[in-house]
């Protein structure tokens, strides 16, 4: 310690020793410099005073970074459609993952385990779709990277317990806060106002284990039937058939087509199917499959939905599920 350093110095320096947390610490490093006498005597000790600085400094730009760029919901899509689990506490979202995926989300008791989206993947027929549990929705409003998430996303389950007497203030709920985030799921309102965006939704009432839990279906059916379908299931007790339907629904609910191209004089390659939007033409297929293919696009064969095998068809034609297409040019 040099000799002739102020009373002031000592005082900050105590606030440093003190201070708890970075930003403290900084602080009081700053004080220190200021009042420090700049002679050859503290050059030693200014320069570890800068250094500390320093290093606190780059850690505090490190924290703002990843503060800003961490989003826990942010998940790369991957496979044909990205579907994300949500509803009420303890409703069997991580469940669902379980049952449907290898992914392995906690399963609790109590409310509230799952706090970040894990995702899984589902296999349907010869393609995957993209599961995510989510955390519970209890509020009617819902943290903005979470809403964004569901816009990004091509469909969502809502998940309800039939053995929860606030059942339908729960689905209540979730559609208010579906709103606040100018999200439409009502599959009857195709003109969507601006800002506005349209997810494909189903809701799966979890639990159905009794009798008289046919009736809230009933009920949840009559009220919301024509916004989005409502099925009743039990997680715990889902057969084979009844997961292949399910599984089924989704797919329909995403709006999605498979598409299989086939060169010309070849066999079709069914290893990987094309992934369009339902409503998609041979021209959007011809604009998947390279840009360059749009320039000469002429039409297209196609097996499956036309009138008859390999019939020649205009670029505006309506690819169908499972189509198989040679595009021509
Ligand atoms: N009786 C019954 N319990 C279920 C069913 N599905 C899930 N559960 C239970 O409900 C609780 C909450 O499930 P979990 O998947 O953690 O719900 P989450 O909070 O929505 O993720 C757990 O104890 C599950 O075992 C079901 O079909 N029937
Ligand atoms: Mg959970």
């Amino acid at each position: 310690m040099p000799a002739n350093l102020p009373p002031q110095y000592f005082v900050v320096e105590e606030k440093y020793q003190k201070a708890k947390t970075p930003e403290e610490k900084l602080e009081a490093l700053e004080e220190m410099l200021a009042v420090i006498p700049k002679h050859k005597g503290t050059e030693k000790l200014q320069a570890e005073i800068k250094q500390k600085i320093s290093k606190l400094r780059k850690a505090a730009q490190e924290r703002t970074k990843r503060g800003k760029t961490f989003d826990p919901f942010l998940i790369e899509k991957s496979g044909a459609a990205q579907v994300l689990v949500i509803g009420s506490p303890n409703s069997g979202k991580s469940t669902f993952l379980h049952v449907f995926t290898h992914a392995r989300p906690e399963v609790a008791e109590y409310p509230f385990t799952t706090f970040y989206s894990t995702p899984g993947m589902m296999p349907y027929e010869d393609i995957q779709i993209q599961l995510l549990d989510t955390p519970p929705i209890a509020e009617r409003e819902i943290e903005g990277n979470f809403i964004n998430a569901l816009r990004r996303a091509d469909g969502v389950l809502f998940l309800l317990d039939a053995k929860s007497e606030k059942l339908l203030d729960e689905l209540e709920t979730i559609l208010e806060a579906l709103r606040k985030g100018k999200i439409e799921v009502d599959r009857r309102k195709t003109a969507i106002s601006e800002n506005w965006c349209f997810l494909p939704a189903m809701v799966l009432i979890n639990k159905m284990e009794r009798e008289e839990h046919r009736e809230i279906v009933s009920l949840v059916r009559e009220l919301f039937g024509e916004e989005f379908p409502v099925e009743g299931i039990s997680l715990h007790h889902l057969s084979e058939e009844e997961k292949r339907e399910l599984k089924q629904k989704i797919f329909a609910m995403v709006g999605i087509v498979r598409v299989y191209s086939k060169p010309p004089g070849k066999p079709p390659d069914f290893s990987r199917p094309f992934i369009l939007k339902r409503g998609a033409t041979v021209r959007d297929l011809a604009e998947h499959i390279h840009h360059d293919l749009l320039k000469n696009l002429k039409g297209a064969r196609v097996w499956g939905s036309a009138r008859f095998e390999g019939q020649l068809v205009p670029p505006e034609y309506l690819l169908s599920d499972r189509d198989v297409v040679e595009i021509r040019t």
